[in-house]
């Protein structure tokens, strides 16, 4: 017979088995219409895909597109004075960090700060400590608990040395200029 699995693949679509029996005919029918229901569903998944990729992206390119407007309009009310009334470069008030060590110690145990920095001394010991400065006024933290800190901001130029009320042993200086 000439009529091979290529040909009654073809006669698939025509209708009834050409065959008129269950032969290979039958078996690729069957085949075809899987393949063609596999190629339905995946074009399906497709389409669900695609309106749903445009359902989600509707609201995005909807504010996308809305957004420039909004954006363009803040800086034009602030272009105006500015440019040639501000000072060359402020300089940053920083804030440093001192460490209460479980040595008993302050780390760095010198630092050196500019008038208007921060100085933020952190207890990691498992007691209480102070930061006091010996001169018995510019500054005293009072109980530092500990994993609690204490901050104080540089204000007048000086060498300032410090210890720990219970702990005099403990001993930092603040240099600030
Ligand atoms: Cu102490």
């Amino acid at each position: 017979m000439d009529g091979g699995p290529g040909r009654a693949f073809g006669s698939v679509f025509i209708g009834e088995n050409a065959y008129g029996s269950r032969g290979p005919a039958h078996a690729n029918r069957k085949n075809a219409l899987r393949l063609e229901i596999e190629v339905l569903s995946k074009n399906l998944k497709k389409q669900f895909v695609l309106s749903l990729a445009v359902a989600l992206l509707a609201p995005l390119v909807a504010f996308a597109t809305a957004t420039p407007a909004i954006a363009q309009a803040a800086p034009e009310a602030s272009t105006s004075a500015e440019a040639t009334t501000e000072a060359p470069a402020k300089t940053a008030h920083k804030v440093h960090v001192v460490i209460i060590t479980n040595r008993l110690t302050y780390q760095p145990p010198t630092l050196v700060v500019h008038v208007g920095d921060v100085v933020e001394w952190i207890n990691k010991d498992l007691y209480i400590h102070t930061v006091t400065s010996t001169d018995g006024k510019t500054f005293d933290s009072g109980n530092i608990y500990p994993k609690r800190s204490w901050r104080y901001k540089a204000v007048r130029k000086g060498t300032y040395d410090y210890s720990c009320t219970p702990h005099p042993d403990m001993k930092g200086k603040l240099i600030v200029r």
